[in-house]
């Protein structure tokens, strides 16, 4: 248990690094590797903001949507263009030959998971200054619409209700064990040219390697040269994926968004319609009855992707599964032989059963902060509290102990990857603020 002067310095601490990432309206990840502002990075950002700076907060999300192309999506980074340390860079994404791309602001050209309806309204939810948070709400409205139209529109082609995804990069968790095999099978038509820039400040086995960094900007320049244009990535990419954890998102935005309309008085049929329909593609296209798990669907091979990972419980968060299948999916997520380590740090972001796991190398097993937090949500509305105080407990030890990196080893919780991650700061706020008693 950790003592409320320890709490209120770790808090202090987390505001500092937010203070030392922020680039004026926006916040980059962490101050080297990732210098620009990321998508869903920014929605984290912003839920911890909100209890501190509501202002902030709501610049956090009103500078994500500067970035917003025509058709509604909004990329997964805005760069900065003091930063060119990184790679793929603006030239190397080349957006402007998408007709669809802002034309004053470089972004990248595929999107993230959808947490920023939720986000927002979070923002709204935890402000004192009502009036100020409404007004805000009123000005993102038809972006945050118009962003979900996108993924019905463009990347729902039969309309079943579930999104599909482009690129690992979109899935938030880039060399998921789950995207091995469709990124193995691919056959590159020519070998990219590029320099990664990750691994010149990082430990290598930390990081995707560099075959899967070929096929990451491969992919980009598929895409580059479709010219961004969806129904032409459609067809010629061989990664189109349905996941859980993007989808489940999309209905807990889209939840958010049909409060948001109500506080608007909006007309919310629409996006109540969106809801439904994702509620019920995921509870029976991604939910494996025999298995009793959900999981990916691999829509260019027609087939799941069956994957014991972290991602596969994001449903929990969403209130997705009934009591029934949440009481069976939480056995397997508490498990000691699974994702909670008996004498570590829960939760592994790859189950320790899976072949793949490995407790150092990014989203291949080590504990990510945001991983937890969704969990511990999750774990709250199917009524775990114990276990959800107790995982909030071991999130906060696990900073307080070993700092505000981006993962984590989960058998001695010794910090991976780099250090001043920002959503490791703002979801350590939100934890405090969620269990000050
Ligand atoms: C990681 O992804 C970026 C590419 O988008 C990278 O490796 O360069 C992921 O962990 C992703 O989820 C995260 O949003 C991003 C910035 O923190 O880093």
């Amino acid at each position: 248990m950790l003592s409320q002067s320890e709490l209120e310095s770790l808090r202090d601490r987390a505001i500092k690094i937010l203070r030392d990432n922020d680039l004026g309206s926006a916040t980059k990840p962490a101050p080297h590797l990732y210098p620009h502002q990321w998508n869903w990075d920014s929605a984290f950002i912003a839920i911890g903001l909100s209890h501190v700076d509501e202002k902030r907060a709501q610049a956090e999300i009103l500078s994500l949507l500067r970035g917003q192309w025509s058709d509604g999506m909004v990329p997964h980074i805005i760069f900065d263009t003091h930063y060119v340390n990184y790679h793929p860079g603006p030239a190397y994404w080349n957006c402007s030959t998408s007709p669809e791309s802002p034309k004053d602001i470089q972004t990248s050209g595929i999107t993230q998971p959808p947490i920023l309806s939720y986000a927002a309204y979070q923002i709204f939810q935890n402000s004192k200054d009502k009036e100020k948070a409404v007004e805000f709400l009123g000005s993102v409205f038809p972006n945050l619409k118009k962003y979900h139209r996108f993924f019905f529109n463009q990347r729902d082609p039969t309309g079943e209700g579930l999104t599909y995804i482009i690129h690992p990069w979109e899935s938030g968790l880039d060399n998921s064990p789950r995207w091995d095999e469709v990124m193995e099978s691919i056959k590159m038509e020519w070998i990219p040219k590029y320099e990664r820039v990750d691994t010149s400040l990082l430990p290598t086995d930390q990081r995707p390697t560099d075959q899967e960094y070929d096929r990451y900007t491969y992919l980009v320049e598929l895409f580059q040269k479709a010219r961004y244009n969806q129904d032409v990535i459609r067809v010629k990419n061989p990664f189109v994926i349905q996941p859980v954890l993007f989808n489940s998102l999309m209905y807990t935005s889209l939840h958010s968004l049909e409060q948001i309309g109500h506080i608007l008085g909006e007309n919310v049929l629409e996006i109540k319609k969106w809801r439904l329909k994702t509620k019920n593609a995921i509870n029976t296209k991604l939910w494996d009855e025999d298995r009793e798990m959900y999981y990916d669907y691999d829509l260019k091979n027609e087939r799941r992707i069956v994957k014991n990972t972290i991602s596969n419980f994001v449903s929990l968060f969403a209130g997705l599964p009934s009591l029934k299948q949440a009481k069976s999916i939480i056995r397997v997520l508490t498990s000691p032989t699974e994702y909670w380590p008996e004498n570590g740090y829960p939760l592994c972001s790859v189950s320790m059963s899976e072949p793949e796991f490995n407790p150092v190398n990014y989203w291949r097993g080590p504990v990510w902060i945001n991983m937890n937090w969704l969990m511990i949500k999750g774990l709250e509305n199917y009524g775990y509290h114990n276990e959800a105080k107790e995982l909030a407990t071991k999130t906060l030890e696990l900073v307080l102990e070993n700092g505000f990196y981006e993962y984590f080893d989960p058998f001695t919780g010794k910090g991976c990857g780099t250090n001043h991650f920002s959503w490791s700061a703002s979801l350590t706020i939100d934890l405090i603020e969620t269990y000050r008693s």
